[in-house]
């Protein structure tokens, strides 16, 4: 009773996205952690509790899940610790999307989400958190950048029901205030979809199995004649989320092997090679710049592709 009373009253957030998107950095921005989450790197699924924003926040951070170069066990593997560590679902699922790359990576992340949990778990519940921001030129807003240049970041926001957000700012007092927006911008967003948090008949079924494991570890440490205090209660929670795995994910069907398309490595050095430079010029300089790599890709594409 006292471990779901303490659920109800956090924010459960998410945190999703490619490797090296910033999702250890913006847990630690979150958190309001002084270093750069060193400690707080791990390869699979974590979760951190603290206060932000003077609020009670439980951020679960997960791997790069959805990127070309996960195996199928793996995926399931992280997918069920995703789903466990956040249950009875999250509040908001936060997508770090690296403004200087393209998000091919992004819109497959997406495409799973509503596979998995339905088409309100992204329109209703997922924020594109956009890192790599301090990229723009000074005088160059997020809002114009996106809808002059960026088609794909503009879609991924749209897909999201137009939540977005980035949490890089100069200073502390800044930061803190960034990171209070989004919190904001998740209440916001969990008011308008008239639901306490995300749920759907996968975190139900997932809530129903740590539920009951932690009542059989309960009454294992009560046959034991072992005492349990509010402390306990938390660390049973937490072994009986990390013992979900026997989750029915077709991950096979959420990765069909045609979805790692054969040109991904050759169109991503150019884009890189592309990139690397473009973004050194300055603005105007950069936009002819950018209109003449477009054409070079698109002609000379036919003739670099198989
Ligand atoms: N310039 C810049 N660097 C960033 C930003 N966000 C993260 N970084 C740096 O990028 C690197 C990767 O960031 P992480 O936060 O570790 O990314 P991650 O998504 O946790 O990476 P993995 O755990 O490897 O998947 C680190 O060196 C960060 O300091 C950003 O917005 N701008
Ligand atoms: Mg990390």
């Amino acid at each position: 009773m006292a471990t779901s009373c303490r659920l109800e009253a956090e924010l459960r957030l998410v945190v999703l996205g490619r490797a090296g998107a910033g999702k250890t950095s913006t847990v630690s921005t979150i958190m309001g952690l002084e270093q750069d989450g060193a400690a707080l790197i791990q390869e699979e699924c974590s979760k951190h509790a603290g206060q932000a924003a003077g609020r009670q926040v439980t951020v679960v951070s997960s791997s790069d899940w959805f990127g070309s170069a996960c195996i199928p066990e793996d995926r399931k593997r992280q997918l069920c610790s995703l789903l466990a560590l956040s249950s009875p679902g999250p509040h908001a699922f936060l997508l770090c999307v690296p403004l200087n790359q393209p998000a091919d990576g992004e819109a497959k992340a997406l495409d799973v989400l509503e596979q998995l949990l339905g088409p309100a778990a992204v329109q209703n519940n997922t924020v594109v958190l956009f890192t790599h921001t301090e990229e723009l030129d000074p005088e160059e807003r997020l809002e114009e950048y996106l809808l002059t240049w960026r088609k794909d970041l503009t879609e991924l926001v749209k897909r999201c029901g137009d939540h977005y957000h980035t949490l890089e700012a100069q200073g502390k007092t800044e930061t803190e205030e960034a990171v209070r927006e989004l919190l904001d911008k998740v209440d916001q967003a969990v008011n308008e979809s008239g639901m306490e948090h995300f749920s759907c008949q996968l975190y139900q079924d997932v809530e129903e199995q740590i539920q009951k494991r932690q009542e059989e570890i309960l009454k294992q440490r009560q046959a034991d004649g072992l005492n349990i205090d509010t402390e306990d209660l938390e660390a049973v929670r937490r072994e009986a989320e990390r013992g979900v795995e026997d989750l029915d994910l077709n991950v096979d069907a959420l990765f069909p092997c045609s979805d790692v398309p054969v040109s991904r490595s050759f169109l991503w050095r150019l884009w890189d090679m592309l990139s690397g430079w473009l973004w050194r010029l300055p603005k105007l300089v950069r936009r002819e710049a950018l209109l003449g790599a477009l054409v070079s890709l698109f002609v000379g594409g036919q003739l670099v592709e198989p």
